[in-house]
Formats: structure tokens, sequence, C-alpha cells
């Protein structure tokens, strides 16, 4: 094919951006055989159903209740009594206040706005009563088709901790999930807080006990090989404080047990059963635990012991994210010293555009073409409408640029090197790694 001109690259890098199929590899969705505590046409509802979907979910989202927050704040409306209202009351107050009474220019906010539109439906009479509707008359099987397709992904990982009742509970009963959903074996007890993983496990028939050696080791690791055989799981995850240090300060007992647990459980049954480790590192949980979900915040982690973790396990491979926006170029430095290590998506506070370009630029700068620019992260199944519409244009304005300093530099380019390329980013980078 013929090389391009200089004026034609932001046009054919949109457009293959556009028309590149996703593989999401980090969300918070399910298959709907997991239930549906929405209303719809299809009915019955699971009060305790997993796959979230539909308007009030979309305005719910614990971004926008962490920003509700900060107009009515506790002291007016009480953590508790915004809980206690239904989710159609909560959606009604955070729309009246984020969206009716000041304008929708966050990112959560405006989020919300593209979903819609994409969906064709018109909230610019600034009521919800008409979209409330319409999505009543949705089915979540149809609906899941619908929204995939608009979003053009094409595969959705879930997150399945195992330490969840709920989660736990399905799977044991020999739950299906459709095949377009892939499940990853989430564990951050294991590694967190082994006492309480430890009792758990010994509950559930495995030979555990507080003290990690011998017997222990081998039942926990005949846990992870079941639970990794239930689920199909295509990868192992979980998310660490900014405190988590590699290797843990020996004063600190229980982090020397997560240690004990990394390097004896871990690490060794992903190794044999070829499977990468997902670490998302820069969360601290509950820092105002009134806000549930939204109450965690940002710190920044220490990239030297992904490095020596990095380092030390060779044979394994790391999927690494962090949260601080400090730590980005560092992580990205580590990564072109370890193949191990794939460096993936702009995870939750730095999911915003102009974070997200600034990282990518970065990473395309020190990495090519040989990272993961973007994970959804999406918790109500439309939100892929809104994380891959937004990523894909920041996404492909970056690249057009670094295609452009190329071709200035006197590269002859194509659009199918430029196919090539994306579909990597995408989709192919992720694959190849696990
Ligand atoms: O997977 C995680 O640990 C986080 O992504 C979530 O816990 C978080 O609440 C999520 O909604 C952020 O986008
Ligand atoms: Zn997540």
């Amino acid at each position: 094919s013929q090389p391009l001109h200089r004026d034609q690259i932001e046009a054919v890098v949109s457009a293959a951006v556009q028309k590149q199929p996703v593989v999401d590899m980090h969300t918070h969705l399910y298959s709907p055989a997991f239930g549906t505590p929405v209303p719809n046409a299809a009915g019955p509802v699971d009060p305790t159903g997993l796959l979230l979907w539909g308007l009030d979910e979309l305005v719910t989202y614990h971004y926008l209740i962490a920003e509700v927050f900060r107009v009515v704040p506790a002291t007016v409306l009480p953590y508790d009594t915004f809980f206690k209202m239904s989710k159609v009351e909560q959606a009604d107050h955070i729309w009246k206040h984020l969206f009716v009474e000041r304008s929708p220019i966050s990112e959560a906010c405006r989020g919300v706005l593209t979903t819609l539109h994409k969906l064709g439906l018109d909230v610019s009479d600034r009521k919800l009563d008409s979209a409330r509707k319409w999505f009543k008359e949705q089915k979540p099987g149809d609906y899941i088709d619908k929204v995939m397709e608009l979003a053009n992904v094409e595969s959705i990982t879930m997150t399945n901790p195992v330490f969840d009742d709920g989660e736990r509970e399905r799977w044991l009963r020999g739950i299906k999930p459709d095949p377009r959903f892939q499940a990853v074996l989430r564990i951050d007890p294991l590694l967190l807080d082994w006492p309480a993983a430890a009792k758990k496990m010994a509950s559930w028939g495995y030979g555990v006990s507080e003290e990690v050696g011998g017997r222990t080791i081998e039942e926990a690791r005949r846990f992870l090989r079941d639970w990794i055989d239930k689920q199909n799981a295509i990868y192992l995850a979980l998310s660490l404080p900014p405190s988590w240090r590699y290797p843990a300060d020996p004063a600190d007992a229980a982090a020397r047990a997560g240690q004990a647990i990394l390097e004896q459980v871990i690490l060794p049954v992903c190794a044999e059963r070829g499977l990468a480790f997902a670490m998302m590192i820069g969360s601290r949980r509950a820092a105002n635990p009134a806000l549930r979900d939204a109450g965690d915040m940002v710190g920044t982690s220490d990239v030297d012991s992904v490095t020596a973790l990095a380092a030390r396990f060779p044979g394994n491979r790391f999927f690494v994210t962090m949260l601080a926006r400090e730590n980005q170029h560092a992580l990205a430095v580590a990564a072109r010293k370890f193949g191990n290590l794939m460096v993936f998506g702009c995870w939750w506070f730095v999911n915003n555009p102009s974070l997200i370009t600034e990282i990518t630029k970065m990473r395309v700068e020190l990495l090519g073409t040989s990272f993961i620019p973007q994970h959804s992260d999406a918790r109500v199944l439309d939100q892929l409408l809104y994380k891959w519409d937004h990523s894909r244009k920041l996404i492909a304005g970056v690249l057009a640029e670094k295609y452009r300093d190329a071709v200035d530099a006197g590269w002859k380019l194509t659009t199918a090197d430029i196919e090539r390329d994306v579909a990597l980013y995408l989709k192919g980078n992720f694959r190849n790694f696990l």
C-alpha cells in the first residue's frame, strides 16, 4: 500500500482505533448468568445479582457519589441517609445536584452524558424519566450485545473475588459465564490479610494455618489450583496499598506472611499454570469509610518493589498498573528493564483525559508499542460506551502525533502499519502476554 502523507495520518489513525475491537483486560462486569439487580423487561430481578447496568447504576457510580458529597456535604445529608435511599432516589439526588444545579463537566459526569448520547437517549430536558423508561424495556441479554457492539468491545475480563461470598457461591453452583466474559481470580486477602484468608480457607476444607510453611503452603496452592480450574481464570490479580514493599519489612509480621504467600504460593502456581499475575498498586482503601467504594484514596507507591519482584521471579509474568501520577514515569522505565513486566491502563484516578494523554504519550516514548494503553474498569455495563469512546480518542490523538514525527523523519508509513500497531495496543499485547 501507498505511504501516507503526514496530513492523512490523523484520519487514518482515528479510523483504525475506532475500527479495532477491544479486549478489555480489567472490568468489574459480569455476564447475565450472575444475575442483575436492575429492574428490566426480562425480570425477575435478583437483588444480590452482580451485573450492574442501566440509568440508575450509571448515575450512582461511586465516582459520582464522591462528587455529590462535595456539593451536598454529609452535614446536610448524612452518609447513612444517602445509602439507605433507593437507587432511584440516589440517582435523582445526584442528577439534581451534579447535572441540573451545576454543569456536568467532571469526567465522571461527562461519562454519563456520552453514554446516554451513544445510546441515542436525549436528556436535554434535564429530566431522567424517558431514559429510565427506555432502560426498563431492555433485556440484559440483548442489551449486552448492543453495548458491546456499540462500544466495539470484543471480550470482557471480569474480576472474580474468591473471598467474596456472593461470588463464591455462584461459582460453586457451577455458573457458566457467556464466553465473551473471561474470569480473573482475584485474591487480595491472600496477600493482604493472610490470617483472615487462612481462617476462611480452613473452613472450606483446606488444611492451612496462620503459620506459613509445610502443609499450609501445599494446601494454599491446592486452593488456588482448584479455583483457577473452577473459574477457568485467565490470570490472577489483586490490588495493593501504596505502603506495599517487596521485600517486606522484616519487622512487620503481617507483611512477612504476605511475602511468604506471594513467593511460595501465588507465584509458583502462576508459573506452573503459565498464568500472569496482575498487581494494581497505590489504592489506600477506606480513607473515608463512610463513603464506601467512593472512600478510597491514592498514594505514591514503590516502583523498586516491582522491579525487585520482576528480577527475582524471571519465570513469572506481571501485569502492573499504578494509581499515582507520580509513579507513572518510573514504572514505564522499569518495564524497559524487565520483559516480564507489562504496564497496563490508566487506573481510576488517572483515568482522566489530561492524564491519559500525558501517560500514554510518555509510555509510547519509552516503550513504543509494547504496553497496554487502557482498560475500562467499568463497574456498570453501559460505561463501556464512554470509557472506550473517550480513551480511543485520546489514544488516537497521541499516536497520530507520534506517527507524524516518524514521517517527518523520513519514515514511509502505511495504513496497514498503523492498523497492525493499533491491534497490538487494543488487543494483541494483552493476549500475547497471557
Ligand atoms: O479493581 C480495583 O481494585 C479497583 O479498580 C476498584 O476497586 C475501584 O473501586 C474501581 O471502581 C475503580 O475504577
Ligand atoms: Zn478495578
